[in-house]
């Protein structure tokens, strides 16, 4: 009796794998092509369920696939270590943020080995290791040395009963979230990456990479590039240009007000001697604490004040009413737009409010509108503007009134981003320490190279109080400035951990490098990422930086590539009960207790045959067995079949074989065939282990169905399969195939299909006597007559009916049935 044991088979080739580092890979060239596969790095935390673990197998099949299709394959694993989760941890309890972490750390290492992840671990890193975060200081000092990362005062959220920043999205109505206090707004002296200096080749090198198309769509959308134009609207009173972002200057001419941002700097200068300061004062207080979304949003009813002045239309000297409105926001454009109700909705809305004049310069009908058909955001030809634009299309007025402003010199064609510099610095502990310090003399001073790193000092209490805990850590803070010597202070933000992930995955190609964040040299060697995989809750964020980082480190002259990832791949996440999967909802499925079940092989094998693996998929507790058993029967068959008579696994010559015999080498060459197609360049996981099984089953018939299957021809079947399934289920294939051959599976050539033995096309014919259905055949589609009438004379169903009789007629229908009339 054979019984198959993940948990004896599992850990035996794990070990093997661990003692002669069969993953790693070294750096120098040996006549392979490269291939560098890579998941994004997780935040170490617990214990990881199947929807996590999905992200790993996934990379894993695809590292394999490479790997016995000849290329040389960089599979690294690493940790993204800093971060708030084991701040607050240390704030609940006290325990140091790095005693959570590497315990978090030690947990994954024993959870992905036990899953039998192929990893190079001789290039494990943690972002949290001095020895990675002095290269992590040094690239920044190589952005601050080229003047992309810079200092400035930035309005922050602070909530003074937490003595924090609130991020925006923490503010509820002008309270902290959690403390209920009315929000003030403080400005602080920030850190900033100056990415949108990238922001035009970030959109443009979308183009160059391939990603999942709604990946590049959020990135295009959160650069958010718009082109239009800057137009000056002049304040006579006070003589003072205000340049406004348009994307619409074909609508010059229905400009009825003027609108600026409520943190606009000229808004108390502008209500001055006006008789409406305390109004506006009060407006502006109001609005400063009103979260951006809210104010942002389209439905909300407007407000606003008038400021008591009036601007110049530079088209035609109209004088333009100034208000004060928070649907203006500072940080886009130049903070002051021209106002078009008849053409824009926000604009309208307000117009309704104030009873501001509503005027068409475009023509054309908005169903939804008012009487007039406004305000009418769509295209038509201008009206009521002026003689030479009149008639013209938006996009002829568009281009002869930008050209007319720039003539004038009242404005010029201009493109916006929506993008914001990176603000990097945090007031928080458990992060990257700045490596700066604070001199009254000489101001920002860089830390010198060579006194990397700048360590991470300890402290008692990890709560932030208006400033980062650091600040508490005074022996470290008081330090002698770098330049001129005197006593000067340290700087004590950290940096945002989305710095520390977006270099990491250059780090891997030279990992142990410490004279150097990398060889430029080796680093060419593997670099770019072929394949990333990871979540597409990642689309903007992480995915934008480690982009920026490439492009700036690019630059700087330190590698020469200009995509950190040629190719993405965003999987689907696995739910439970309709739903994703969370411990609040109790629907959580341990990677862990999968292991401890059914075996690594049963829960790597079923993640992927759920469904296409870029789609949500449901977890089922009853289809995991069904996937349980087929493994089971696979290797069970693998270690009958080997024990039995034949040796190795090479394939018997189909000439010497019977007809059942060479269907079974068919089915072989088919299911290579098919599982290739699925892993070459695609993710057609589940079609591919659908293909495995389909095989099985036709070597388990032929095994358990007839008792004269040629030997050879099982073996050959049944290494196949091990090797097919080898991606996604590496312990139980290694073995069975070890068994049959006694070669290592993982060091074997991908098979090929011979194209000879390619599966006809098949079709099911019954078999007839008299007109009585006896027996049905599977037989290729193309089958001659003579091929069907010898098929259904030998079958032995039939044949129980021909004896004693005589045969007076055959019909046969190809592709159908044969029929054999008998008579006595
Ligand atoms: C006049 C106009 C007429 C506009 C019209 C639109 C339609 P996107 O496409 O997102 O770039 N705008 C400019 N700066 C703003 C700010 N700081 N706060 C709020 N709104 C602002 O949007 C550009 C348009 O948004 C600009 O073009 C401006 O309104 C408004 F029929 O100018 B438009
Ligand atoms: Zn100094």
């Amino acid at each position: 009796e054979y019984r198959y044991d993940p948990k004896e088979i599992e850990p035996r080739w794990q070990q093997v794998w661990a003692d002669e580092r069969t993953w790693e890979v070294s750096n120098d060239a040996d006549g392979r092509e490269k291939s560098y596969v890579l998941e994004m790095l997780p935040y170490p935390s617990g214990d990881l369920h199947v929807g996590h673990a999905k992200n790993y197998m996934v990379g894993d099949a695809v590292a394999h696939f490479q790997r016995r299709t000849g290329r040389r394959v960089l599979h690294p694993m690493g940790y993204d270590a800093f971060g708030l989760p084991a701040e607050n941890h240390a704030i609940k309890t006290g325990v140091h943020p790095r005693v959570s972490t590497e315990l978090a750390i030690k947990s994954f290492q024993e959870q992905f080995r036990s899953w039998g992840v192929s990893i190079d671990w001789s290039r494990e890193l943690s972002t949290c290791e001095p020895e990675y975060y002095r290269w992590t200081q040094w690239i920044f000092l190589q952005l601050f040395h080229a003047g992309l990362a810079y200092r400035k005062a930035a309005t922050v959220n602070w909530d003074p009963v937490e003595e924090t920043v609130l991020a925006n999205e923490q503010v509820i109505d002008g309270r902290g979230e959690r403390s209920g206090a009315l929000v003030e707004v403080r400005h602080l002296e920030q850190w900033f990456f100056r990415i949108t200096d990238y922001a035009d080749r970030l959109v443009d090198d979308l183009e160059t990479i391939d990603w999942p198309e709604n990946v590049k769509t959020m990135q295009r959308n959160w650069i958010g590039r718009s082109e239009g134009a800057e137009v000056s609207f002049r304040c006579e009173e006070l003589g003072i240009d205000y340049p406004v972002f348009t994307t619409r200057p074909d609508t010059l001419f229905g400009a009825t007000f003027f609108v600026m941002a409520p943190e606009h700097p000229d808004v108390e200068r502008l209500a001055a001697g006006t008789g409406h300061e305390d109004e506006v004062r009060e407006y502006v207080n109001r609005a400063l604490t009103t979260d951006k979304e809210s104010r942002g949003d389209a439905e909300r009813t407007k407000t606003g004040v008038p400021l008591g002045r009036t601007v110049t239309n530079p088209v035609n000297g109209e004088q333009l009413p100034m208000f004060v409105a928070d649907y203006v926001l500072m940080e886009y454009g130049t903070g002051a737009i021209m106002a078009v109700p008849g053409h824009d909705q926000r604009d309208y809305d307000f117009a309704q409010v104030f009873g501001l004049p509503v005027r068409r310069v475009v023509d054309g009908v908005n169903e939804d509108g008012d009487a007039e058909g406004l305000p009418f955001t769509g295209d038509g030809p201008l009206v009521n503007s002026h003689p030479d634009f009149d008639g013209l299309s938006k996009a002829e007025a568009l281009e002869a009134i930008v050209r007319w402003l720039d003539r004038e010199g009242k404005g010029q064609a201009s493109t916006n981003y929506r993008l914001r510099d990176w603000l990097l610095s945090r007031q928080r502990y458990w992060g990257c320490p700045i490596p700066i310090v604070h001199c009254d003399t000489c101001g920002v001073v860089p830390v010198p190279e060579d006194q990397l790193p700048v360590i991470l000092p300890d402290v008692e209490d990890y709560k932030p109080k208006g400033r980062s805990p650091l600040a508490a850590a005074t022996d470290w803070v008081n330090t002698s400035c770098p330049r001129c010597g005197a006593d000067a202070r340290r700087e004590t933000d950290t940096m945002d951990t989305f710095v520390d992930s977006s270099w990491y995955f250059l780090r891997y190609c030279d990992a142990r490098n410490d004279e150097a964040a990398w060889d430029p040299e080796i680093l060419k060697r593997w670099a770019p990422v072929d394949q990333y995989i990871g979540g597409v809750e990642h689309a903007i964020l992480h995915l934008l930086y480690a982009r920026f980082f490439v492009k700036a480190l690019a630059d700087l002259g330190h590698l020469d590539h200009q995509e950190p990832f040629s190719r993405l791949f965003t999987q689907g996440m696995v739910t439970k009960d309709g739903a994703k999967m969370s411990k609040s909802k109790g629907n959580v499925v341990s990677a862990t207790g999968m292991v401890d079940t059914y075996g690594a092989d049963t829960m790597r094998t079923y993640v992927l045959f759920i469904g296409p693996p870029e789609q949500d998929a449901e977890w089922s507790d009853t289809s995991v067995e069904g996937m349980h058993r087929f493994l089971s029967r696979l290797w069970r068959l693998g270690a009958q079949v080997a024990d039995g008579p034949g040796r190795g696994a090479d394939q018997p010559d189909p000439e010497a074989l019977a007809e059942q015999d060479v269907e079974l080498l068919r089915k072989a060459h088919w299911a290579i065939d098919k599982v290739t197609n699925d892993l070459a360049g695609r993710f057609g996981f589940n079609t591919a282990i659908a293909a495995v099984m389909e095989l099985v089953n036709d070597v388990s018939r032929a095994v358990n169905e007839r008792g004269d299957a040629e030997p050879q021809a099982l073996r050959f079947a049944l290494a196949t399969a091990a090797s097919l399934i080898f991606p996604f289920a590496p312990h139980a294939s290694t073995d069975i195939y070890h068994r049959l051959t006694a070669d290592r599976l993982w060091e074997q050539p991908w098979p090929a299909a011979d194209s000879e033995l390619l599966e006809r096309d098949t079709v099911e014919v019954v078999f007839q006597v008299n007109g009585k259905v006896r027996d049905r055949a599977t037989v290729p589609a193309d089958a001659s007559k003579d091929e069907l009438e010898a098929l259904a004379m030998a079958s032995g169903k039939v044949g129980v009916h021909l004896d004693g009789k005589t045969v007076v007629k055959v019909i046969v229908v190809p592709g159908k049935l044969v029929n054999i009339a008998v008579r006595g």
